[in-house]
């Protein structure tokens, strides 16, 4: 059987680190794709060349040709522009829908079978407008943002309790932005809720709050300490968790940017929603049930992601 193709739309900091990743976890070919000529060629060959040392069999093409990345069975886009310091995911709005015009146009005559992961900012609304500019089926274009936005939170949670990140799961839910909603009651350690572990007197309230807070900001501590650029091994690290799902069928539970359309009383929007992802794509989207306060919260992200779209479609008359 051939190996799988993985598409990588974007050959920056991100596009780049996934390459490196997908290779050396020998989850099929890789052909990475930029506009900037010279960039995707040139990492290929680099990732290609730690082959023979770190003993993968994958194939690495860099190209300015869509034409490449034909029959992808999955493609991580993160064409675009990062945020600088001082500037928020939605300052990117303009730029970054122009370049999904592109990257979905060129998916849709190039790997229209493809299972789609957008990473491009800001998350929920690129999501969303590059399913529109593909016309893909809704179940195989998704953004990834929850998965990360959650390994923030239980790399905190993990050093706040001193225990092992493998026995923290997290729940983050929402837009990805300053609105995302950090589930203390649905996150745990081994399978203690964090509410009876502040109880307990594992940690106090205080902390707690201030790790949530940390965790909705913990793209612009990063992009702070950078200064040129946005974090991009753990989003890229976080992609590949959920590229992986999808070409091993793991059907694993990953909040994720999904269209949802009837579950959490939404009809018909991208946002961060607990998810299965199989062979065919999103497969489910968990309807759990929020408290008041979390409903709250979450109809606070959905406003914000529906005010972006409404964007959207003011710059592109064609959208929606
Ligand atoms: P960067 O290193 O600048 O790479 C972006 C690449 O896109 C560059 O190599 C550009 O040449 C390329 N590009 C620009 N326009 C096009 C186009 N039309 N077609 C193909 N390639 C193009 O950025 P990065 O890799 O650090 O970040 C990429 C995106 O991910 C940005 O929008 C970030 O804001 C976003 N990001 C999202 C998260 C989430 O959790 C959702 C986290 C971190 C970064």
């Amino acid at each position: 059987m051939a190996r799988p193709k993985i598409a990588l739309i974007g050959a920056g900091q991100i596009g780049g680190t996934l390459a490196h990743l997908a290779a050396i976890k020998e989850l099929g070919d890789v052909v990475l794709f930029d506009i900037a000529d010279g960039v995707p060629q040139g990492k290929a060959l680099d990732i290609a060349e730690s082959g023979p040392s770190e003993g993968f069999d994958a194939a690495l093409k860099g190209t300015t040709d869509y034409a490449d990345i034909a029959g992808a069975d999955v493609c991580i886009v993160t064409a675009g522009v990062p945020r600088k310091p001082g500037m928020s995911r939605d300052d990117l709005l303009g730029i970054n829908l122009k370049v999904m015009k592109a990257v979905g146009e060129g998916i849709r005559d190039n790997a229209p079978d493809a299972f789609v992961i957008c990473i491009t900012n800001p998350l929920d609304a690129m999501v969303w407008a590059l399913r529109e500019y593909s016309g893909l089926p809704h179940e195989k274009v998704v953004g990834m943002a929850g998965v990360l936005d959650s390994a923030r939170f239980r790399h905190f949670l993990s050093v706040e309790f001193d225990v092992s990140m493998k026995d923290v799961t997290a729940f983050v839910l929402g837009g990805h932005g300053d609105t995302m909603v950090p589930l203390t009651r649905y996150s745990t350690v081994g399978g203690i809720p964090l509410p009876d572990l502040v109880s307990m007197g594992w940690t106090t309230q205080d902390k707690l709050d201030a790790i949530v807070q940390r965790t909705r900001d913990g793209g612009a501590e990063i992009v702070g300490l950078l200064k040129t650029g946005s974090a991009y091994y753990a989003p890229a690290t976080s992609a590949i968790e959920m590229a992986e799902a999808y070409l091993k069928d793991q059907k694993r539970l990953l909040p994720c940017a999904a269209w949802v359309d009837g579950a959490l009383g939404l009809k018909g929007l991208y946002v961060g929603v607990p998810t299965v992802i199989g062979a065919n794509g999103i497969e489910r989207v968990v309807d759990i049930k929020l408290n008041k306060d979390e409903q709250a919260m979450f109809d606070k992200s959905v406003e914000s992601v529906e005010g972006l779209v409404a964007a959207c479609k003011g710059i592109d008359e064609s959208l929606g």
